[in-house]
């Protein structure tokens, strides 16, 4: 039986408040498998490719301008219905109304900028993953 994949993001908030680990540490706790990593810097082409859906939207610039504010930790996680179930460890979008247990929740809020910032992307269907993977690690 194949498992399912999902691309994860710890964005540039996360990474600058040193938790890493923390979203690494739950990924794992929740039992699924971490197959692919790594740190890098997003340049403006890769992330208006991730972001094309947000493309024309009031926040997509300041969205480009904070991914590229410092690296991000990309991750593929592993196991069934990995996607509905990262989405559901990381929580709502909006982390003032993310629910407390979830990432968002837990470690992120509202800092008044023009973008949400809330530590982690997940993939939201398996068609974005296979895209997302693509854009993060190649073929
Ligand atoms: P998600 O990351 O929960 O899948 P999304 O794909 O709708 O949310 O948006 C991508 C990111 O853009 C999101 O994590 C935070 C930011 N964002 C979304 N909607 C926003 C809004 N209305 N105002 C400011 N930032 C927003
Ligand atoms: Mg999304």
């Amino acid at each position: 039986m194949s498992t399912e994949k999902t691309l994860i993001l710890v964005k540039p908030d996360g990474v600058r408040r040193q938790l890493v680990g923390e979203v690494i540490s739950r990924i794992e706790k929740k039992g699924y498998v971490i197959t692919a990593m790594r740190m890098m810097q997003a340049d403006r082409a890769l992330l208006e490719r991730h972001y094309a859906e947000h493309q024309g939207k009031p926040f997509f610039e300041p969205l480009v301008e904070f991914m590229m504010s410092g690296p991000v930790v990309a991750i593929v996680a592993e196991g069934n219905r990995v996607i509905e179930g990262f989405r559901s460890l990381a929580g709502a979008t909006d982390p003032t109304v993310a629910a407390p247990g979830t990432i968002r929740g837990d470690l992120a809020r509202d800092q008044g900028t023009k973008v949400v910032q809330n530590i982690v992307h997940g993939s939201d269907s398996p068609e974005s993953a296979a895209r997302e993977i693509e854009i993060f690690f190649g073929k």
